[in-house]
């Protein structure tokens, strides 16, 4: 396994819209594997592989305290999404340190196939409803801070690429 390395905001290459996966293959299992150790290594919840420079319809997610429960998702589609939303403070690993407000469906149904190429039906709410959300998001090229205003996202482009001067110098 091995750790990739994470794309950060305002990476254009965030912004690309990702193809479906082909096949479940060998290559896609060693993909899911190195995302999941990526995740869990940077105390994450979700990941998706655009945030990986990989523009294919995948995300791995795991909200269970132990870390012990990963759900992959492979070609996921919402194929139900509830009208009532609520407000729920989110972060982002290509955003690291900025966490704000964005509105979400509170349950939604996906499918999807899961890491073996198996059809896949979730019913979610809570916290894995909002994750697998962001996460659909990237793999349209979206991040969450685009539903924030333009003088926030502004704020936060700033920010973000003065850190990555900083780090380039040190
Ligand atoms: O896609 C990502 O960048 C992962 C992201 C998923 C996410 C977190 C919170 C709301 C929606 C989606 C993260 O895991 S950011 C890490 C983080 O801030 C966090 C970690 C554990 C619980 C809650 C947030
Ligand atoms: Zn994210």
């Amino acid at each position: 396994m091995a750790l990739l390395p994470i794309l950060y905001y305002p990476d254009p290459r965030l912004h690309t819209v990702a193809k479906p996966v082909q096949a479940v293959d060998a290559r896609i299992k060693k993909l899911v594997a190195d995302m999941l150790e990526t995740m869990y290594d940077a105390n994450g919840i979700g990941l998706a592989a655009t945030q990986v420079d990989v523009h294919e319809r995948l995300v791995v997610i795991d909200i269970s305290e132990d870390r012990d429960q990963p759900l992959v998702l492979v070609n996921p589609e919402i194929t139900w999404a509830s009208p009532e939303k609520k407000l729920n403070e989110e972060g982002c690993l290509s955003v690291p340190g900025i966490y704000d407000g964005v509105e979400r469906s509170t349950s939604i149904k996906v499918t999807a196939l899961d890491g073996e190429g198996r059809s896949r039906t979730i019913e979610a709410e809570g916290t894995l409803a909002i994750c697998i959300q962001h996460e659909m998001d990237h793999l349209l090229g979206k991040v969450f801070v685009e539903y924030l205003s333009p003088l926030k996202r502004n704020r936060i482009k700033t920010k973000m690429l003065k850190a990555r001067r900083e780090t380039e110098r040190a």
